[in-house]
């Protein structure tokens, strides 16, 4: 491992757009710009397999790091309504005209594990329980962020609402698209971790994650899954559809 030059050498155009992705992911992950990783790994990280094997590690490094910065409850920023992304961007494994398809009328929340009372939700049995709405920023691991308003019922009083056991490890989702994703109990019991129902004061749309969707400020896009079917407690890591492919598992923002 070398000591980061001032001035590399001469990077392919290729190589250039890959250590700006690396910049981009580092800082998303880590909070840390390349300079600065450069300085406390020793490593100069223009080589492409020193890259990856210093952002396992520092992923490795994340996980316990942040779950330190977020044990607490540090609320993420929020922002004024003219601040809102419009139109806000859309994203899913999948393209935008293959999104679920669902039936309202006979939509309903399972939900399972840890809990007390394991009965199903329906959207107006959701709508009676206390609402509260933020507008806060979602970022996308890809690069890109957006400010959006979201409401719903703060997932800490739904789960005191069902019995759940709070001193389990996690909550899992699992969504009506094959997607699924999960969060830390401190994440899940944070005040600002929605079952969100509303986007931009009116019901969720299709594209957005209809009906019922997570929206946790404090963690990457990824961890926002939407159209969820069912939530269970767990004190198995339920890991999730991208966590699962090698993205830090907490990933918070
Ligand atoms: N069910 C489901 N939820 C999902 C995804 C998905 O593919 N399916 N993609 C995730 C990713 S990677 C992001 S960035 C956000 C995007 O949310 P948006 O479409 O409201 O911008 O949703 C997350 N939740
Ligand atoms: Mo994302």
């Amino acid at each position: 491992m070398k000591p980061p030059r001032r001035r590399g050498p001469r990077l392919e155009p290729a190589q250039q757009a890959e250590l700006i992705n690396v910049q981009r992911r580092l800082l998303l992950r880590s909070g840390l710009t390349l300079g600065a990783v450069s300085l406390l790994t020793g490593c100069n990280l223009q080589d492409g397999d020193q890259v990856d094997k210093v952002l396992w590690a520092m992923s490795r490094w994340n996980d316990k790091v942040q779950a330190w910065l977020f044990s607490g409850q540090r609320l993420a920023p929020v922002y004024a309504k003219n601040q809102v992304t419009n139109p806000f961007p859309f994203n899913a494994f999948y393209p935008e005209y293959n999104v679920p398809d669902l039936d309202l009328a006979d939509y309903r929340l399972k939900v399972s594990g840890l809990v007390r009372d394991k009965q199903d939700w329906t959207l107006d049995a959701l709508r009676q329980l206390p609402q509260r709405t933020d507008i806060t920023r979602l970022i996308c691991i890809e690069g890109w962020s957006a400010i959006g308003e979201w409401g719903g019922i703060p997932l800490r009083t739904f789960l005191e609402h069902i019995g759940a056991d709070t001193t389990a490890k996690f909550v899992g989702f699992k969504c009506a698209d094959r997607y699924y994703s999960s969060l830390d109990m401190p994440t899940a019991l944070h005040p600002q971790t929605l079952l969100a129902l509303d986007f931009g004061e009116v019901a969720l749309p299709p594209d957005y994650g209809y009906p019922l969707r997570v929206r946790v400020p404090t963690k990457l896009g990824f961890k926002n899954p939407k159209h969820i079917v069912e939530l269970f407690v767990s004190n198995e890591n339920p890991g999730g559809y991208w966590e699962d492919q090698g993205y830090n598992w907490f990933s918070g923002v």
